[in-house]
């Protein structure tokens, strides 16, 4: 159902976000204009995304950058982009990153809000030009304004977030986020320096013929799923599978499919990370009605006991997904 404060197509993110606040008079502008910095953070990723196969060229040659920083690795660069701009933006007090063991606090003791972010997702495929993503998840504070954030301020469960979103450096460079009002998905136009409404509100199929696993693994997983996967094979499917999360997730929520990352022998909670990879998929997805389970529940509902906890993750179509647990039930 779309809701009353649709705008059209072709609106920029700027113009949304405004309007949305605007739509609620509690609304104190403070998460719209953390949007906005993380929309920002994401421009700049992009256009470092978009040169990443210079930047050993320009490092080797010692090139250093417009900030005077020498080359670093394209993920460090994210990492370090994103921490900036938050800091800057004035409205998150901490961030929790892939890339860091602890809280990264901005200083902005003031900020209601914290961030969890997995700056640059997808590794494996940086430096061979194949998509790759951002992801984040913002939650409200639970720790009074004005003191130092907390670690309860992270583990407060996917249930509680406000707004989870993604951007994929892809064929285009899209954002896609909610605040639990739907999903919409913003693509970048380099030349207006602009994300534009392409993508409204995102529903996902019921049902669908893709499934995506790292078929590598097949002989660690259950053989539930296993099962499962056979009977894919049997009803020919289509096997697609990136290797980077936010892609995998963003043709599977368009088209119609299932992404898979059980337990390994391995990895014996899966690979993916709870906090900055799960959690904020799942709200995406459960927005644009796809089911989520690790296979016993919900991931929403998993009480997160560690900032870097991984969990098996299987996600998408609700009819495949149902499908799956029951296999994964008998
Ligand atoms: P990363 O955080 O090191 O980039 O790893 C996460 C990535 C996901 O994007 C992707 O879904 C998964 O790892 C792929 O794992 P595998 O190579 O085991 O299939
Ligand atoms: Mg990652």
């Amino acid at each position: 159902t779309s809701h009353p404060l649709a705008l059209p197509v072709g609106v920029t993110l700027d113009r949304y976000i405004m309007n949305r606040q605007t739509a609620f008079a509690y609304a104190t502008g403070e998460l719209s204009q953390l949007l906005r910095d993380i929309a920002l953070a994401s421009k700049i990723i992009h256009r470092e995304v978009n040169r990443a196969g210079l930047i050993d060229l320009t490092g080797g040659m010692g090139v250093e950058n417009v900030q005077g920083e020498s080359q670093q690795k394209l993920d460090v660069i994210a990492n370090i982009r994103f921490i900036r701009a938050l800091k800057n933006g004035g409205e998150a007090c901490a961030l929790l990153s892939e890339e860091d063991e602890e809280i990264i606090y901005t200083g902005n003791n003031n900020g209601k809000y914290v961030v969890a972010i997995d700056p640059l997702d997808g590794s494996s495929n940086i430096d061979v030009n194949v998509s790759i993503g951002t992801i984040f998840s913002i939650y409200r504070r639970v720790t009074p304004v004005g003191t130092l954030p907390q670690r309860e301020d992270f583990l407060q469960g996917g249930q509680e977030q406000v707004a989870a979103g993604y951007i994929l450096y892809g064929s285009s460079t899209i954002l896609v986020y909610t605040t639990g009002c739907g999903v919409n998905g913003f693509t970048y136009d380099y030349s207006l320096g602009e994300f534009i409404l392409s993508h409204p509100d995102i529903k996902s199929p019921e049902d669908g013929t893709i499934y995506s696993c790292n078929e590598g693994n097949l002989e660690q997983y259950d053989s539930s799923i296993q099962s499962y996967l056979a009977a894919c094979r049997q009803q020919q499917y289509t096997a697609r599978y990136i290797g980077s999360l936010v892609a995998d997730f963003h043709r599977n929520l368009l088209k119609g499919g299932i992404y898979l990352y059980p337990a390994t022998t391995k990895n014996p909670n899966g690979k993916l990370r709870l906090l900055y990879e799960c959690y904020p998929l799942a709200f995406i997805a459960e927005q644009a009605g796809c089911k989520i389970s690790d296979g016993n529940q919900p991931v929403l509902d998993i009480i997160p006991t560690d900032f870097h906890q991984r969990s098996p993750l299987f996600m998408g179509a609700p009819r495949m997904v149902k499908t799956l647990l029951d296999y994964m039930a008998t």
